[in-house]
């Protein structure tokens, strides 16, 4: 039997017909979409579809495992709106890539997971095909909406369905599954081009009616005690001066999460960063601008926030279903932040100013807390411990202020948010709402490569380990990013003992081990810090280089605490059993 291919060109050869074929109606559907980057593992059956993308003018960053590949498209979206593609493999390359998949729509960011996949009629008959799976059945759940393609001549629609799910409304990921036959299934170049579709207005401005912002105004002027927190739906959003001219324009202080840090300074004389448990605690009415009143507030309620209905919230959200999540939300506004903020900043202009004693509240408590943090910083110890390490980083950002810093760990990432200052929009990239270990080298290689800017990766020594590997793919596409490992050695400490002294401690790690070593593998530069002074002026010369780096800076192993700064989360046996 002749295949789709050998009819087509026995019907079309008199003609001399121009053919496609599945392969490249996926990539020219992509690129009409304004998608130029996939992040990836090649196999099969997508070995070629990644070669031709690259042949074609795409950016084809091909990683060393999947979940680090996908962490990158998933950071790909949060930064440039677009969604980002993860390309992989069947089954186990499939599954390596849902984690991230999963880890987007978790934090509301657009991503499109490709995965080839093996034929319907072997999978659904369970005929022990390779690399069998019914990979769409399995995706579902962990993501926004999961399509699949049968039919080369459906690949535009299906493109283009993934696209507008993946970044309208609340944004987040996408499956799209595309069987082996798909893609070298061919038609006629013309059809081919009428089939796609270029998606118009891919994430249509949604605009808050005039009752609720009106609700929101007359809540928020009868505050006496107002806040603003700002959460990454706002860095997302990128409707800078929308919030700044809201934050300025109604003198409110205002806590940045941890990603939306740097949408104002984190210096800015309105910042209540430093003042956060008071501000929290003392606020009367509280408008949350792209956050989520979830764990990571308390959700909304509890000690943190005083006596039940103490707080009036404003709330800003996309998304409907956000709106009394945990507690009741006074005024929800419900559309995207630049359109709602657009709407506020109108009606609120030349409203009053929060009341002087409540501005003066949180300014005392700021000032008296960045004394006490100064004194930690500055000390020139060694070996060193996670606040002066950090004292030496946050320097760098500061004269720095471009540079994209990527953070995780556990001290690592909580005293680092603490302490280093961000002055820009969208240049803190973390761990996210699950507080995923293993985000960091995807992170910094997409950051990278997304905006060309310089990366500063700071990673605990566990969290590094989860995508150390992709240090390679740091060298083999020579990206501008440094790679500081604080290496306490080990989870949280590297002083743990097993008990039975059989075993080293399930938390702790080769001691001293040389993380330095594993860059230099690689054709990039190593570097051993010992102290503040060494570390800052090592990754100074790093970052001026621009070239991959790698700086193993060594920890005093007793310095950290168990789970960082969320200990209260971390359950203990309080049991001791009897022989
Ligand atoms: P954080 O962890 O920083 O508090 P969250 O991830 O909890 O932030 O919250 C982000 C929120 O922003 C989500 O509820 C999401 O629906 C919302 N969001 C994302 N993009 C937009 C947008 N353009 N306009 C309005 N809300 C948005
Ligand atoms: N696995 C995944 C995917 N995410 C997680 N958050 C964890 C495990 C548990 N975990 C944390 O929450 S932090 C952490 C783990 C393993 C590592 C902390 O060690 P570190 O940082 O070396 O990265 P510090 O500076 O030593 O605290
Ligand atoms: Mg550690």
């Amino acid at each position: 039997m002749a295949t789709t291919a050998e009819k087509v060109k026995e019907t079309t050869a008199a003609e001399e017909v121009d053919l496609t074929d599945g392969f490249h109606l996926v990539i020219d559907a992509l690129k009409l979409n304004g998608i130029e980057t996939i992040y990836g593992v090649p196999g099969i059956p997508i070995t070629d579809l990644g070669r031709l993308a690259q042949g074609n003018g795409m950016r084809v960053i091909s990683f060393r495992h999947e979940q680090n590949a996908g962490n990158a498209a998933a950071i790909a979206g949060f930064l440039t709106k677009k969604p980002g593609i993860c390309l992989t493999v069947s089954a186990p390359g499939f599954l390596n890539g849902l984690t991230a998949l999963a880890h987007a729509t978790t934090n509301c960011w657009p991503m499109i997971l490709i995965s080839g996949s093996s034929e319907r009629e072997v999978v659904d008959l369970m005929q022990g095909d390779y690399e069998e799976m019914d990979q769409l059945a399995i995706a579902k759940p962990l993501c926004k909406a999961a399509y699949r393609v049968l039919h080369a001549e459906d690949i535009g629609i299906g493109v283009a369905r993934a696209i507008r799910a993946a970044v309208s409304g609340r944004p987040g990921g996408v499956y799209l599954d595309l069987p082996a036959k798909l893609f070298s299934q061919v038609m006629e170049a013309a059809k081919g081009e009428q089939s796609l579709v270029k998606v118009i207005d891919a994430a249509p401005a949604q605009i808050p009616g005039p009752d609720a912002v009106k609700r929101a105004v007359d809540v928020l002027k009868g505050a006496k005690k107002p806040l603003i927190i700002l959460g990454k739906g706002a860095a997302y959003a990128q409707a800078d001066e929308e919030i700044r001219k809201f934050v300025e324009g109604t003198g409110i202080p205002f806590l940045p999460m941890s990603m939306a840090k740097g949408l104002l300074p984190d210096n800015h004389p309105q910042s209540a960063g430093a003042a956060r448990s008071t501000a929290l605690l003392e606020s009367d009415v509280v408008v949350l601008v792209g956050a989520r009143l979830n764990w990571l507030l308390s959700h909304g309620k509890g000690k943190q926030w005083g006596p039940r209905g103490s707080k009036k919230f404003i709330q800003i959200d996309i998304e409907p279903k956000e709106m009394d999540s945990n507690v009741e939300i006074a005024a929800p506004l419900v559309g995207d932040i630049g359109s709602v903020l657009g709407e506020l900043n109108k009606a609120l202009s030349g409203a009053p100013k929060p009341a002087a004693d409540w501005v003066k509240t949180i300014n005392d408590k700021k000032e008296a807390n960045i004394s006490k943090m100064a004194a930690k910083l500055g000390k020139n110890s060694s070996p060193m411990d996670f606040h002066s390490a950090l004292g030496a980083l946050k320097q760098v950002i500061k004269e720095r202020p471009d540079a994209i810093l990527v953070n995780e760990g556990a001290n690592t990432l909580d005293l680092a948010r603490g302490i280093i200052d961000m002055y820009k929009p969208r240049k803190r990239l973390d761990v996210g709402t699950w507080g995923v270990m293993g985000v960091g080298m995807g992170s910094a290689i997409a950051a990278a490569v997304e905006t060309g800017l310089p990366v500063l990766a700071v990673e605990g020594d566990s969290a590094f380990g989860f995508s150390g590997m992709e240090v390679e793919t740091v060298c083999r596409y020579n990206l501008p990013i440094t790679i500081v490992i604080f290496n306490n050695n080990g989870i949280y400490r590297g002083v743990d003992k097993d008990p039975t002294g059989r075993d080293p401690a399930t938390t702790v790690f080769v001691p001293d081990a040389r993380y330095d070593k594993m860059m230099e593998a690689f054709g990039g530069k190593g570097y051993y810090a010992t102290t503040p002074d060494e570390l800052k002026r090592m990754v100074d010369e790093a970052m001026d280089a621009g070239k991959p780096a790698l700086i193993n800076a060594v920890i005093d192993p007793a310095a950290g605490s168990e789970s960082g700064n969320i200990g209260n989360l971390n359950p203990q046996s309080v049991v001791t059993k009897k022989k």
